[in-house]
């Protein structure tokens, strides 16, 4: 099967080079670029998730969006939150910071989904799906949002569903969720350290 057809190992890949980057001699080299790039891999699992999550998707899509745009006048993540706070617009809607901030809430997301994936072991993604949810992203989401997320669980495919829209196989799935796993980590740390040597707080 092409690589083309293989999501996952996209995904895992884009962030093994991330991670290489956040892990070398000189972590504050990591571009708007290649950040954009490997978070615009993910939007095709929302495809993958069903109609319910529609909305998630052009949320995330709309922001990593963003993003690639910025990638095109600015170099690195640092500089860009380094405009940002010049400009006094790091907590403005739609400013690159905020987008950011949310962009790393969603592959922190699909990291805690992952895991949970792989501790639970079993064919439903409702309970992997709702804890990852429940700990990313319900803090920061208002009553309606989480309603509507809660109902959206019922609705996704089993994870034998979702395997075979992936093109993977159970063994093939774990290798790349695992991988993608240890990559992400660091990535998310390190933006997390973005925020916080500036001062800016993540919870927001
Ligand atoms: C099996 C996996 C289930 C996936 C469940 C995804 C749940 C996320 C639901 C998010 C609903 C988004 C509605 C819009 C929320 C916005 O108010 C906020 C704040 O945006 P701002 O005010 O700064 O413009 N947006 C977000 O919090 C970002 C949401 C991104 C969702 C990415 C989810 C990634 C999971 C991918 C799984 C394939």
């Amino acid at each position: 099967m092409a690589d083309n057809h293989k999501p996952l190992r996209k995904i895992s890949e884009a962030f093994k080079e991330l991670e290489a980057t956040v892990n070398s001699q000189t972590p504050d080299d990591v571009k708007v670029a290649s950040f954009s790039r490997a978070c615009t891999l993910i939007s095709p699992l929302f495809g993958c998730l069903g109609i319910a999550f529609k909305f998630a998707e052009m949320d995330y899509v709309a922001k990593v969006n963003d993003l690639v745009e910025a990638s095109k006048s600015i170099g690195t993540l640092q500089d860009m939150i380094e405009r940002d706070v010049e400009a006094n617009t790091v907590k403005k809607g739609g400013s690159h910071t905020r987008n950011l901030l949310r962009v790393k809430r969603g592959i922190d997301m699909i990291k805690v989904l992952f895991e949970q994936m792989l501790v639970t072991g079993g064919n439903s993604l409702k309970d992997p799906a709702s804890k990852a949810y429940a700990q990313v992203f319900a803090p920061h989401h208002g009553w309606a949002i989480r309603k509507a997320v809660a109902a959206g669980m019922y609705a996704l495919p089993t994870k034998a569903q979702l395997l075979q829209k992936l093109n993977e196989d159970e063994p093939s799935a774990r290798i790349q969720m695992q991988s993608y796993i240890n990559a992400s980590a660091p990535v998310i740390l390190y933006i997390d350290k973005l925020f916080l040597s500036r001062e800016l707080g993540v919870d927001w």
